[in-house]
């Protein structure tokens, strides 16, 4: 088993998700999706030939709104959390104990409850890893001032769930709001300022008894979505765009075939952005291509139309890919990149 692990990271709610991937079987896990994240995951876990098997919430969130139920409908895999969560519209209620086995990647349930009743932490099975949700951060820990919360039932699943575990193991937070990616059990043992350097219950509730946060500003949108797995209330989910078969890249960039384009030229402009001399040189004659340069793109955005969806072309799909982004930049929704340039339009044997 070798082990393909992404921490991903969403900087409106400051929440991690992580990908876990098992190289040997190319199934993989997603801990702690968000919603608004969804095409930047599902690209990540295309792109690296992943089949997503499950979705976990390590609890009901209160800030963001969770992507389970959006993957489980789009991807096919399956959605878990603590069966103590509250969460409707599971196919598996984890409990203290439990395995999740991914190919042949093993995690342990760990219930970590006090941030809410239902937080679990997984644990990788040699202990090396640790996905503590909101239960221990980094040199923090989750509040307990809302939901279901108590800074004594936290303090008994850091001291015994997770303290225990090996010195060395690393722990992967559900949050940072500082940009810290990382620690270790041995690290936040020493410096927790919360919990951290042999403090007791008494010294940890004091501390959480007087922090004053204000509330998170989604909350009352996510504790109700995210109780039903992030399904939305009409259980209709945001669809692909309808005026190409795009594909959004891990890079951000929307793409298309080159053999779509070619079979659809009437409905779209195909904007080809070589270069003056690549264009003499190789010249192309698609039916309706208009031809900038990308280095003239920005002082020529009146010769491109507002009213088809515009197909960026290159020799490579490299430059082009910058042209979609000067056009996203410049107002174009409809535009997207011609995936692998004019090298693969010739490889297929597409007319030019
Ligand atoms: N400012 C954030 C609130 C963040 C927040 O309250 N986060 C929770 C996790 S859901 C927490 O436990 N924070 C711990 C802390 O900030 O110490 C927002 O508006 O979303
Ligand atoms: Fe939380």
């Amino acid at each position: 088993m070798s082990l393909l692990f992404r921490q991903l990271f969403d900087s409106c709610s400051c929440t991690y998700s992580y990908l876990l991937g098992d190289t040997h079987s190319s199934q993989a896990l997603l801990i702690d999706p968000v919603y608004e994240r969804y095409n930047r995951d599902e690209a990540l876990i295309r792109e690296l030939g992943l089949q997503l098997v499950l979705c976990v919430d390590t609890h009901c969130h209160a800030d963001h709104v969770s992507a389970s139920y959006l993957m489980s409908q789009h991807m096919g895999c399956k959605i878990a959390a603590s069966g103590r969560s509250g969460i409707q519209g599971l196919d598996r209620g984890l409990s203290h104990g439990d395995r999740i086995d991914i190919g042949n990647l093993r995690l342990d349930v760990r219930a970590t409850p006090g941030h809410t009743d239902g937080c679990i932490t997984l644990v990788l099975a040699n202990h090396s890893l640790a996905f503590t949700g909101d239960c221990l951060l980094i040199r923090g820990c989750g509040r307990t001032d809302f939901q279901q919360g108590s800074a004594a039932t936290l303090f008994r699943s850091i001291t015994e769930q997770i303290f225990t575990l090996p010195d060395q193991c690393l722990i992967y937070p559900g949050h940072d709001y500082q940009g810290r990616a990382q620690s270790s059990v041995g690290e936040e043992k020493r410096f927790n300022p919360r919990i951290g350097g042999g403090a007791n219950e008494a010294d940890f509730i004091g501390y959480m008894e007087n922090m004053r946060l204000p509330h998170p500003r989604r909350f009352d949108e996510a504790v109700p979505a995210n109780l039903r797995a992030g399904r939305p209330l009409d259980g209709r989910v945001p669809q692909a765009p309808d005026w190409a078969p795009v594909v959004t890249t891990y890079s951000g960039i929307l793409e298309v075939c080159p053999e779509w384009v070619a079979t659809h030229l009437d409905q779209v402009a195909v904007l080809d952005v070589r270069s003056v001399a690549e264009q003499a040189e190789e010249p192309v004659h698609i039916a309706g291509a208009i031809n900038i340069p990308l280095n003239q793109l920005r002082g020529r955005l009146k010769e491109i139309p507002r009213d088809l969806p515009v197909m960026a072309l290159c020799r490579s799909g490299r430059r082009s890919a910058m042209a979609f982004n000067i056009l996203r930049e410049e107002g174009w929704e409809q535009v997207a990149n011609v995936q692998g340039g004019l090298l693969r339009w010739h490889a297929e044997g597409l007319p030019s």
